[in-house]
């Protein structure tokens, strides 16, 4: 294949979910990393990042090569963008790299191309140039590509030890005024390995960075740009080698490029009081920890190697030092139940971070947790890449219902960006202006309006997935809930329909015994809670019958009750309680017995 090659466009497709970051856009680096490598190189490049600006299609028409930037999560999109280019435009070669395509190159190859896996410069390169050249592209490493039916992908290449080899990546490519953060990578890598986590699968264990020099140069270059007005350090844990970034920190001083900045970092800050003195002077003032959980069992499983106790002291330290906290927490381990999760709310906020996230956990492509649990032959229940987004469920819990975690999770948001925790800092910035306070005030201030975002956001997102949580209501029945005039119990097990009976009974929900006289009168409002060997039977009995099958071995039947309920009332406390008090009337027969 011998192409001419003089225009390549750079696109980076926009997520197809509201999420957390919706309203504030952070830029990742790769495309922009990539087309000032192909800019210097002498071909004609643009970068198109949808979250910032409208995808304008007809600009498909002037670039011979289409490189395409995807995470999970926008993978949706970016196939979308790929077939349409594919249709319209069927002489562009499209090129697909980023998280996603990485770790699922055999998928993306059905719309592209080509995949770069893992680190891109040099691979495109190689490839712009073998396309041009027509030197043959087979031993490229890390490209995959389709060849007569097969997909072939060759091996993984050594990663970029120097990354002061690269340019700065040049963010006047993107039109001006789009962007206000400007984002920065100093190092690439991780030397930890959370399971739920696909950086060091993609960049490695190994810390690979810029020189210190290198790092201030660009802060330099990007400082003379007017419209930035925020620093986002890009590296997943910018607190080590500390000795790195103390260095780093202090060249900021010392050059005089203080601009308000934040991080990504890990709770061993707390025993680095000197760097988060450093930090606040050169201009810190948020710090984004990946705290993940404050429950020991599910930071185990995480393999976070933290506890709960270094969480609150590194909390105590951040703060000691006049920095803000953005926390991340997932929600949704093995061990977690609803209280663990409702916990990690009421301790975000008895510690008064500034905003915080929490993410239903997800098995991402590439991720020790997917590797696991694809080897088990784990159940997925949704493929659709637009829901990995930390927003919705996509596996079954062992504790849970799915719309048990999604709605704990979502409500838990909402109550962190409640009306009244949005005016305590809008109150608080108040009081340090009139003390004038002005420093204080304009954090305050900031908080409030991040809280206000979040707000909005999360409000914005329960009317976009009122569709979605109906149908999680609705899972394992086949039709819509909130019509049942009448539940039918066919449940031998004595125990069992006795727990039900009391469960149903409790929540106010007219119940009867099913017998065999039922069978000439059954409604399209009845719901037949019935074990699980009975349904088949029933089923060729009556048509359309709406069944709800249970397990008739146990009497421990927190998941089926609350799935039960959840057909009744969106009000999960309800349901709560009714299980409680038939937990306490279980309790006590059993102690009469
Ligand atoms: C900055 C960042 C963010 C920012 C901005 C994200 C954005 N604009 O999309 C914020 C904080 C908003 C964010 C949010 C989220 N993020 Co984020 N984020 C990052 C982070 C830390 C850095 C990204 C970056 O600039 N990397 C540096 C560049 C140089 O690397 P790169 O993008 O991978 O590009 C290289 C290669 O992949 C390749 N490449 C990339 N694109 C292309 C295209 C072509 C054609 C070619 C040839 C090569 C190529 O070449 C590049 C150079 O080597 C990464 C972790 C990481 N270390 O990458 C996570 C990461 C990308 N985020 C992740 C996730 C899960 C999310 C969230 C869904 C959840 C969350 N964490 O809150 C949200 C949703 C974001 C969304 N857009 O929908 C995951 C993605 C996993 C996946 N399978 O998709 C990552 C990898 C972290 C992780 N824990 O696993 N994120
Ligand atoms: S979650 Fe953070 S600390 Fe854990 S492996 Fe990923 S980047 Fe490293």
């Amino acid at each position: 294949m011998q192409r001419k090659i003089k225009h390549i466009l750079f696109l980076e497709p926009k997520s197809s979910h509201l999420h957390v970051y919706s309203d504030a856009y952070i830029p990742r680096i790769g495309s922009l990393v990539l087309a000032t490598i192909m800019r210097q190189l002498g071909y004609g490049v643009r970068v198109m990042l949808e979250e910032v600006e409208k995808i304008d299609t007809d600009e498909f028409s002037e670039a011979d090569l289409i490189c395409i930037s995807s995470l999970t999560t926008t993978s949706p999109g970016s196939y979308q963008y790929a077939d349409f280019i594919r249709n319209v435009y069927p002489d562009k070669i499209i090129v697909m790299g980023g998280t996603h395509p990485t770790f699922v190159p055999d998928e993306a190859l059905l719309h592209c191309d080509f995949v770069v896996r893992g680190e891109g410069e040099d691979a495109l390169v190689e490839l712009v140039q073998c396309l041009e050249s027509g030197y043959d592209f087979r031993h490229i490493d890390n490209l995959s590509w389709s060849e007569n039916g097969e997909n072939c992908h060759n091996p993984e290449r050594p990663k970029t030890d120097d990354l002061d080899v690269l340019p700065i990546p040049d963010f006047t490519l993107v039109p001006s005024g789009k962007m206000d953060i400007m984002s920065i990578q100093t190092q690439r890598g991780c030397p930890w390995d959370c399971s739920f986590c696909t950086v060091t699968k993609l960049n490695g264990h190994k810390l690979r960075g810029h020189s210190v020099e290198r790092v201030l140069d660009m802060l330099e270059t990007y400082s003379k740009n007017p419209d930035f007005v925020y620093l986002f350090f890009a590296d997943d844990i910018f607190n080590v080698p500390v000795e790195r970034t103390m260095a780093i920190l202090q060249g900021m001083i010392d050059r005089r490029l203080i601009l308000p900045w934040a991080a990504q970092m890990r709770h061993e800050i707390s025993k680095q009081p000197a760097l988060l003195k450093k930090m606040r002077e050169a201009g810190c003032d948020r710090v984004m920890i990946g705290f993940e959980a404050v429950d020991e069992a599910a930071l185990e499983l995480y393999g976070k190697k933290e506890t709960a106790q270094d969480v609150e002291r590194s909390i105590d330290a951040i703060h000691g030092h006049g920095i803000d906290i953005h926390a991340m927490f997932i929600a949704g381990a093995d061990s977690d139940r609803a209280e663990t999760i409702e916990y990690q709310f009421e301790f975000a906020k008895r510690k008064n971070l500034a905003t915080s996230q929490c993410m239903v956990l997800t098995y991402l492509p590439g991720s020790e947790d997917t590797i696991r649990y694809d080897l088990q032959g784990g159940e997925y229940l949704s493929k659709d890449w637009g829901h990995y987004d930390g927003h919705h469920a996509n596996h079954p819990h062992p504790h849970m219902t799915r719309y048990e975690l999604v709605n704990t999770v979502m409500k838990g948001m909402q109550s962190m960006y409640a009306p009244r925790r949005i005016l305590s800092k809008f109150a608080s910035a108040g009081v340090n202006l009139l003390k004038m306070n002005k420093r204080e005030a304009t954090r305050q201030m900031r908080n409030a309006f991040l809280r206000l975002n979040g707000y909005s956001i999360i409000n914005r997102w329960f009317k976009e997935h009122e569709d979605y949580l109906h149908d999680l209501r609705a899972e394992n029945v086949s039709l819509a809930p909130d019509r049942y005039q009448r539940v039918l119990l066919a449940v031998s097990n004595v125990d069992v329909s006795r727990v039900l009976k009391n469960f149903l009974d409790e929540m106010d929900i007219r119940v009867e015994i099913f017998s065999e006289e039922h069978l000439s009168v059954l409604r399209d409002s009845d719901l037949v809670v019935m074990a699980g060997e009975m349904v088949d039977e029933m089923k060729t009995r009556v048509q359309n019958l709406h069944i709800f099958p249970v397990h008739d071995k146990n009497t421990r039947m927190d998941r089926t009750l609350t799935q039960l309920g959840i057909l009744f009332t969106e009000n999960m406390e309800t349901i709560k309680e009714a299980i409680a008090t038939i937990q306490m009337q279980q309790k006590a027969l059993a102690t009469e017995g």
